[in-house]
């Protein structure tokens, strides 16, 4: 067994746990981050596209804006299209002039690795058995296998940022833990092509068939997603099938209609929202998917990880430059208020835009008045813009 040290030993390349590393590291603090998978897997995850202010700011505390800056797309408005009825809000407008930045969570995890390492910060990729140890005491240590070498990381605190399935939360005693959760009767296909989007913003779809919600990969890619069955077959869905599905939801008789191109990357994505509490145990700390979900309608996962390590990272601080434990005494409730505003919303845009199966046709009517009340009322836009462009971090 070899024994190292750190400060903080971090569990977790995804972005929560790779902005920590950079923040710290840009701190004076020292930190060793530990990944499961092999860095080219995690560098071509597709996932989120929306970035908040809060983000792109701790992006560039991060050192790591130097590609977003010229390739991330702002957005002033969004759209929604019901039952093929086009509407858009004036993000900027009712936000008081606060916009959104889309740019992809794959760049931006190419962006943070490439920062880290180039300034010398220890990622070590392909680690296997990965445990969060003693943490429940002022000394705790991680331990794991590194090319068949066993290690020991002696540190001061453990971040948890490994992601819903990963193993930092299940470390911490059940009796512990209180969950909130709620399971969808829906997923989402989500599909990333080489075709222009139909709009130069987002289009968030309600149909007789379901949802649908057009992106973007900037400079040239779509992404796009249509609500579907959980246990959706992918081999019955062929691309011709996809492209078809995709037009008819957004509306045929559309003036700008979908560009079919070739599809790159097919998936599907379940969807929950579920919150842990609280999100400190001892000496380790949870942060980022590994303390919540959020079902993606709203955008919001990335940003509110980005939010849990802007609060984590100035908790540690506190603690190193001014030795106060203010700050992590404080972090579990401090970031937990920000998560349920976010839950709340995310919960709130995928109730309004999803059918039910068996949607009685009052919940029906109901949820197509949300949408219209939405859509006629300056009070209800601003609502939806404060929250859609981000709560403050
Ligand atoms: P991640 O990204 O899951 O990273 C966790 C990392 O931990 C590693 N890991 C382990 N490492 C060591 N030991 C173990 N035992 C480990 N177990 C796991 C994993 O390999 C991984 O590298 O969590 P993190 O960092 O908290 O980041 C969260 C975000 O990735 C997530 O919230 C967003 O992608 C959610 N999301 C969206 N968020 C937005 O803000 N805007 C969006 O537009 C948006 N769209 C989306 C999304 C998520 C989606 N999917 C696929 C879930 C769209 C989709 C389709
Ligand atoms: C995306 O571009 O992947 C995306 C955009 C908006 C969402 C979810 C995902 O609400």
């Amino acid at each position: 067994m070899i024994t190292k040290r750190t400060q903080v030993g971090i569990i977790g390349a995804g972005p929560a746990g790779l902005m920590l590393g950079r923040l710290l590291m840009e701190q004076g603090i020292s930190s060793v981050i530990l990944e499961t998978k092999t860095r080219d897997y995690v560098e071509s995850r597709i996932r989120a596209g929306v970035l908040e202010n809060g983000t792109v700011e701790l992006l560039k505390d991060a050192k790591a804006d130097y590609r977003l800056k010229k390739e991330g797309q702002t957005h002033n408005g969004l759209e929604f299209s019901i039952n093929g009825q086009r509407s858009r809000i004036d993000l900027n407008y009712f936000s008081k002039g606060k916009s959104v930045i889309v740019y992809g969570q794959t760049e931006i995890t190419i962006d943070l690795i490439s920062t880290h390492i180039g300034s010398g910060g220890e990622i070590i990729f392909n680690a296997d058995n990965v445990l969060p140890n003693k943490f429940d005491t002022s000394k705790p240590n991680i331990t794991y296998q590194h090319n068949n070498i066993n290690y020991q990381l002696n540190c001061d605190f453990i971040a948890g940022c490994d992601g819903f399935h990963g193993v930092s939360r299940s470390q911490i005693p059940i009796k512990d833990q209180t969950i909130f959760e709620r399971k969808y009767p829906y997923a989402w296909l989500g599909i990333l092509a080489e075709a222009p989007p139909p709009s130069n913003e987002l289009i968030y779809a309600t149909h007789e068939r379901g949802f649908a919600l057009f992106s973007m990969r900037p400079p040239s890619r779509s992404r796009s997603y249509l609500q579907c069955s959980p246990d959706l077959d992918l081999n019955k869905w062929p691309d011709t099938r996809i492209w078809d599905e995709l037009q008819t939801r957004l509306g045929s008789k559309t003036e700008s209609p979908v560009c079919e191109g070739k599809i790159l990357a097919k998936g599907v994505t379940p969807m929950r929202s579920f919150v842990v509490e609280p999100l400190r145990y001892g000496h380790l700390f949870l942060a980022g998917d590994a303390a919540h979900i959020v079902p993606p309608t709203g955008a919001k996962g990335l940003n509110l990880a980005m939010s849990d390590i802007q609060y984590l990272s100035d908790a540690f601080l506190n603690f190193y430059k001014n030795n106060s434990t203010a700050g992590i005494d404080n972090y579990s409730k401090k970031a937990l208020s920000r998560i349920w505003k976010t839950e709340r919303f995310s919960w709130w845009m995928t109730s309004v835009l999803h059918k039910i199966e068996n949607e009685s046709s009052f919940d029906k009517r109901i949820r197509l008045t949300e949408l219209e009340y939405l859509l006629s009322s300056e009070a209800a836009m601003s609502s939806l813009a404060e929250n859609y462009v981000g709560l403050p971090f």
